[in-house]
């Protein structure tokens, strides 16, 4: 342990992963991740290891009360650290206790995230050379990061990618110029597009091809979107909101249809396509709306765990859509609720006095980080779990065809 310590940056934290005793049995700290994330926000880097508690004066560490064999500890050697160790343990303690886990159901990747990710994985795999992917292939941090360290190369644009290099798309879609662009640089290109959204690029072109204004609902900017307004760009008008309705103008009002993003809260997106029907009698779309399966079930399983929940923790980056809607979703349904990427981003504050807390998971965020955030909790005190299941979810998507991977 004084090694450890010894060798420890300036303002360097050692969090504990175990306590050891002499003498004793070691004692399990579950909460590592948690205080590994408190102490990072107070502008120190960490290591994680085991601390013995007959160690140097400089460590800190306490074993739960109620919670038989957990304990939390955290070791510095130099004034700094120690200060922000003190800190940080002290507010972890005020967040101890027991807890209920309320586990929103279904929650976590969808059909069109697991076959994006396996796209990406079966083509390094398969593929010689470095396989390019434009874009994040889903919006989840983790899943970039892994697929990277894997080998896979991300770039924004095409032209960050060697011509006939691999490029894979995001599940997210592309315009066709971009497909265009691909295909005149001799790029290898494997789709991984979500089924889902190539329906909604499919609509754009057939409304568009009778010659209406398309009116797409979404967010300015989303990957998402940009490729569904590249399919028709003379005729698709983006609103946000029923104030863009109002200010709406369109050519021949009696030829006006729309689209949604697929990942846009149904309560709001509803309101907009009432906006537009109360303005355009013959409006036209694609049924009720284009928000996906996954996306209406995680939003119907979240409204339920935020009814009875002191806290919603919704699994997500922040650059993913259907993942903010689901904070957003269980703020209106009554509960304090944060996006985290991972158990390391959940602050002491938010937990002091938090008996039920709801958890979920957006469509791209992999299921083992709600596992981990659950294991985190544990660390704090005894958790219940119980799980608020509203579907079952069975939808698969088949990959490309096998041709797509590998040119031998
Ligand atoms: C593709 C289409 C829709 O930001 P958004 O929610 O759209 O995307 P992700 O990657 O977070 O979720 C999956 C997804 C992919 N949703
Ligand atoms: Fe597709 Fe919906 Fe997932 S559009 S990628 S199934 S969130």
């Amino acid at each position: 342990m004084r090694e450890v310590l010894e060798s420890l940056e300036p303002g360097a934290v050692l969090v504990a992963d175990e306590l050891l005793v002499p003498g004793s049995s070691s004692i399990e700290c579950r909460a590592a991740g948690l205080m590994a994330g408190e102490v990072r926000r107070r502008g120190l880097t960490t290591v994680r290891g085991s601390l013995e508690l007959a160690g140097p004066s400089t460590s800190l560490a306490a074993v739960l009360p109620g919670a038989v064999g957990l304990g939390i500890g955290v070791a510095a050697d130099d004034h700094a650290g120690w200060l922000s160790a003190r800190a940080s343990l002290a507010a972890w303690l005020r967040a101890a206790g027991p807890r209920t886990v309320l586990l929103a159901a279904p929650r976590s990747f969808c059909a069109g995230v697991e076959r994006a990710v396996e796209i990406v994985e079966r083509a390094l795999d398969q593929r010689g050379g470095p396989v390019y992917v434009r874009k994040q292939i889903v919006h989840n941090a983790h899943v970039v990061a892994g697929l990277e360290t894997s080998g896979a190369v991300f770039v924004e644009e095409l032209d960050d990618v060697p011509d006939g290099a691999t490029v894979v798309f995001s599940a997210h879609g592309v315009s066709p110029a971009v497909r265009v662009e691909a295909e005149r640089r001799g790029l290898d290109v494997i789709d991984a597009t979500c089924p889902l959204v190539t329906k909604v690029h499919a609509e754009a072109r057939r409304f568009a091809a009778r010659g209406d204004t398309v009116v797409l609902i979404g967010h300015a900017g989303h990957e998402e979107v940009e490729g569904t307004l590249g399919e028709a760009p003379d005729r698709t008008v983006l609103v946000q909101d029923t104030d863009d309705v109002d200010r709406l103008l369109v050519l021949d009002p009696a030829k006006v249809s729309y689209l949604t993003q697929t990942t846009l809260a149904v309560d709001e997106t509803a309101e907009v396509v009432d906006a537009l029907r109360a303005r355009f009698a013959d409006l036209r779309g694609p049924g009720s709306d284009d928000i996906c399966y996954a996306t209406t079930n995680r939003q119907n399983a979240v409204k339920v765990i935020a009814e009875e929940s002191d806290l919603v923790l919704v699994i997500g980056s922040a650059n993913s859509s259907n993942s903010v809607r689901l904070v957003e979703l269980a703020h209106r349904h009554g509960a304090p609720a944060h996006l985290v990427d991972d158990a390391g981003d959940i602050r002491p504050e938010w937990l002091t006095g938090a008996r039920v807390v709801g958890l979920t998971a957006g469509a791209s965020a992999p299921p083992r980080l709600v596992e981990d955030v659950i294991s985190a909790l544990s660390g704090l005190g005894p958790v219940t779990v119980a799980e608020r299941e509203v579907a079952r979810e069975t939808v698969r998507f088949t990959l490309p065809s096998a041709g797509q991977y590998g040119k031998a």
